[in-house]
């Protein structure tokens, strides 16, 4: 009998190459010829220009050109996604062309032979700016007399709701209300691969360009838009990523300058920012601030719900504009909450612009309810873990709708409470808090939980809810399979070859996986919205096994057999005629006469739905306001899991990212909207010293969505994380009067809370 090799811990076939090599990334690849450009970028969050001079950097050594907005007029803006939903007159020029509106916007580029004298000669770009106001404050941008795009007609970016139509009785009857704006706080995501570029013509005028991107695809598409060229004459080729989390989708306008910069001066360009360009210049995250109000009984029965959003776009609307839709589309979580409303509103700011960061939009959605119910539970005088057992949607296995038109395929959403309150010791966890809360111990301990359902493999917004595979076996028994998805550290190169293995019974490491390359692979949805596995995974399963029915035909033909006669062994990669072992041909000789190959697109019928529980104790010192993560335990569920070694890891990486936002990061920009956290000596980016050991435990729900039961597990640690460890340092000082603390928990916001409660006043909304 064959043992399945799915669900095992088949140790990552990646590993090898990055641990001695190393990866090749954009960077390094070879371009014999390239040019390096370098952008010259606003030192002011807004300001018309009145002239940029690139006289004197002509003249500095190495310089082969430099262009600015004027040299790029013909180009298309960069137009804002989603058409008809996004403000269409908010499109961003490449280069900047009469106004700049926020720092680090490019301005101009100065090409070089070396890369460092674009560095040098960039400095004598002289840019002369008439500075205007500049709209730092997503708050202030709605009603503000300064408007960043005229035309617009304001600086709303998108609406999503009627905040007219909210109903003036959703609470009433309700013994306990608490309303409470909270911040979502700007992040940055960091990846430890910076953005980059290389680009080629050839002299057919086709251009090939290597970009660390999500798959490119979607890529190729950005691209052509934005140089206003045909995208089959256009090949993206996707080098090793170093990380993308989100924010590698698609093209940024610096990409196409590169690729046009080529096409300029006839020879090849390239590009590598670094670290401060990329905190300046790469989309951030999050960046939202929720006004949430809920109400219900007093023994903890919620009876209504609202979220009010506001989302800061940053200056031009990306990605981050859409992302309330899904915040709404997820605000009630796993609650049953009778009454629910949602509305918000996405506004331009003189910021960086706002994209898609792990979990996009659904963190959100979750850090609202999750701090609302703990909220509640805090008026109420009731224990969190009760009011959320109390209220969380029984456990159903047929699609639930909710009020705001998610489809959740599958959930369990008490028992992964129940079994994540279990492994944390929650009984003890509180009596040990009670201990020092008597005691009046200087270190407080608090327990915080947060449940999360989260919405995988979102459909057209992140890639489609299409991919194909392409599995073909060489005559040498080795096989290949070409993925529209695109791993950036996720694993695909295992688990596809793991999902082809257990189908053809060759050994994973002779598998090959290839993605992209656009010429390779014209088609693909690429990775994000957690969609690879249940799309991209579930696509290899099908081409594999449509591949076995084509060599079945090719071994019935050899062996002059009925196929239906046939049986095919996966420990031998074997057909062989049924009772009679001695009439068998292996799979690979099946390709020796003609290429073995099969195509196949897996269509999902529609997202899946991980949920969780997670639970995060804290100590927090009372004098100083440090907070310190001790533990977090947690309960994952994304249906049947192929790899546990994979998705621990990635549990591990978004719990540790999520756990960032609460404790450490934020991107702060002052009045004037200069970025005070450029680097990362103010970017308190998460570190291993700040993080416990994560102690997982299992659950699993399989979906009915795909042949793999497998939902997504990328963005689940970072969706659940969050509230949990935010609630757990508010809960640390719950009995000190404290009821919010914004995100991050810096000393001096956890020390000013209890400084304003023990005053009688509740912390300062900063
Ligand atoms: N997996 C599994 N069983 C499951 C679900 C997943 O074995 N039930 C495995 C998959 O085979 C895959 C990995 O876990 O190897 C993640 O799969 P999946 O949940 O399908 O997510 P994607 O591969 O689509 O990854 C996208 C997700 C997102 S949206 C962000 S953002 C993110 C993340 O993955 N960015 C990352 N993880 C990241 N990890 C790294 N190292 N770097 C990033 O930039």
């Amino acid at each position: 009998m064959t043992v399945s090799i799915l669900g095992t811990r088949v140790i990552r076939t990646e590993d090898p190459r990055f641990l001695t090599t190393g990866g090749v990334y954009t960077d390094d690849m070879r371009l014999p010829g390239a040019c390096h450009v370098h952008f010259v970028r606003s030192a002011v969050a807004h300001a018309r220009i009145l002239s940029v001079d690139v006289s004197a950097a002509l003249e500095a050594p190495g310089v082969i050109a430099a262009f600015t907005g004027a040299d790029l007029a013909d180009l298309p803006l960069a137009a804002p996604p989603m058409p008809g939903m996004i403000n269409a007159q908010m499109g961003q020029p490449l280069l900047a062309r009469d106004v700049v509106r926020y720092v680090g916007e490019p301005v101009a580029v100065v090409v070089t032979e070396g890369r460092y004298q674009g560095e040098d000669a960039g400095d004598l770009v002289d840019v002369d700016y008439d500075v205007l106001p500049a709209v730092v404050d997503m708050a202030e941008a709605e009603s503000s007399q300064t408007v960043l795009f005229p035309a617009a007609g304001g600086n709303v970016a998108a609406s999503f709701g009627d905040r007219s139509a909210l109903a003036a009785d959703l609470f009433d009857g309700c013994d306990v209300v608490v309303s409470r704006t909270i911040v979502n706080q700007r992040v940055a995501p960091a990846p430890m691969e910076t953005r980059a570029a290389a680009a080629s013509w050839d002299e057919d005028r086709k251009l090939t360009a290597w970009i660390p991107n999500q798959g490119a695809q979607g890529t190729r598409g950005a691209l052509a838009g934005m140089l206003g060229i045909d995208p089959a004459t256009l090949r993206v080729i996707t080098p090793d990523v170093g990380g993308a989390f989100g924010a590698k989708f698609g093209a940024d306008p610096e990409h196409a300058v590169v690729c046009w910069v080529a096409r300029q001066l006839g020879r090849p360009a390239r590009w590598a920012e670094s670290r401060n360009e990329n905190l300046v210049g790469m989309t951030h995250g999050r960046a939202q601030r929720q006004t949430v109000t809920i109400g219900g009984s007093r023994d903890g029965k919620v009876a209504a719900y609202r979220i009010e959003i506001l989302q800061d776009s940053g200056a031009y609307p990306r990605f981050g504009a859409f992302l309330p839709f899904l915040t709404i589309l997820m605000a009630p979580g796993p609650y049953a909450f009778p009454r629910a409303e949602a509305v918000a509103t996405s506004v331009v700011t003189n910021t960086t612009p706002v994209g898609a960061y792990r979990g996009a939009g659904r963190p959100e959605a979750t850090a609202a309810v999750e701090r609302a119910i703990d909220l509640f539970a805090a008026e109420a005088g009731l224990d969190p873990a009760e009011v959320r057992r109390k209220n969380l949607l029984p456990a159903f296995s047929e699609p639930h709708t909710t009020a705001f038109g998610a489809v959740y395929d599958s959930g369990d959403y008490v028992t992964a409470l129940d079994k994540a309150l279990a492994a944390a010791g929650y009984e003890d966890l509180r009596r040990e808090q009670a201990k020092r809360r008597a005691d009046g111990d200087l270190v407080q301990l608090g327990i915080g939980l947060s449940c999360y359902v989260e919405i995988t493999g979102p459909g057209a917004e992140e890639g489609g809810s299409r991919e194909n595979a392409t599995v073909e076996v060489h005559p040498d028994g080795s096989a290949t399979i070409l993925t529209g998805t695109s791993p950036h550290g996720q694993g695909h190169v295992t688990v596809w070859a793991m999902l082809a293995s257990e189908e053809l019974g060759i050994p994973v490491d002779k598998i090959d996986v290839k993605w992209g390359d656009t010429d390779l692979i014209p088609e693909g949805g690429g990775t994000g919205g957690s969609r690879s596995l249940q799309q991209g995974g579930a696509a290899v399963r099908q081409a594999s096994r449509d591949l076995l029915d084509v060599a079945r035909q090719r071994a019935a033909d050899e062996l002059e057999a009925n196929p239906a006669d046939l049986v095919f062994d996966t420990g031998s990669s074997t057909f062989a005629v049924a009772g009679d072992p001695d009439a068998a041909v292996p799979l690979a000789r099946l390709a020796e006469q003609e290429r073995l190959f099969v195509r196949a697109v897996f269509a999902a019928p529609g997202p899946t739905f991980p949920f969780g529980a997670h639970v995060a104790v804290a100590e927090v010192d009372t004098e100083t306001g440090k907070a310190v993560l001790r533990r977090v335990v947690t309960v994952d569920d994304a249906g049947t899991v192929i790899n546990p070694l994979l998705a621990e890891g990635q549990r591990h990486g978004g719990i540790a990212q999520g756990a960032a936002q609460a404790l450490l990061e934020e991107v702060v920009y002052d009045a004037d909207g200069n970025p005070l956290t450029s680097s990362f000596a103010d970017y308190a980016i998460v570190t291993a010293t700040e993080v416990p050991t994560f102690e997982l435990t299992d659950m699993e729900t399989p979906t009915t969505y795909n042949p793999l039961g497998a939902k997504g597990i990328g963005e689940a640690g970072t969706i659940g994380s969050t509230p949990a460890v935010q609630n757990a340092i508010v809960d640390a000082v719950a009995h000190l009067g404290v009821r919010h603390i914004d995100m991050p928990a810096s000393p001096r916001r956890v020390w000013e809370a209890l400084r304003a409660a023990s005053v009688g006043g509740s912390a300062p909304a900063d």
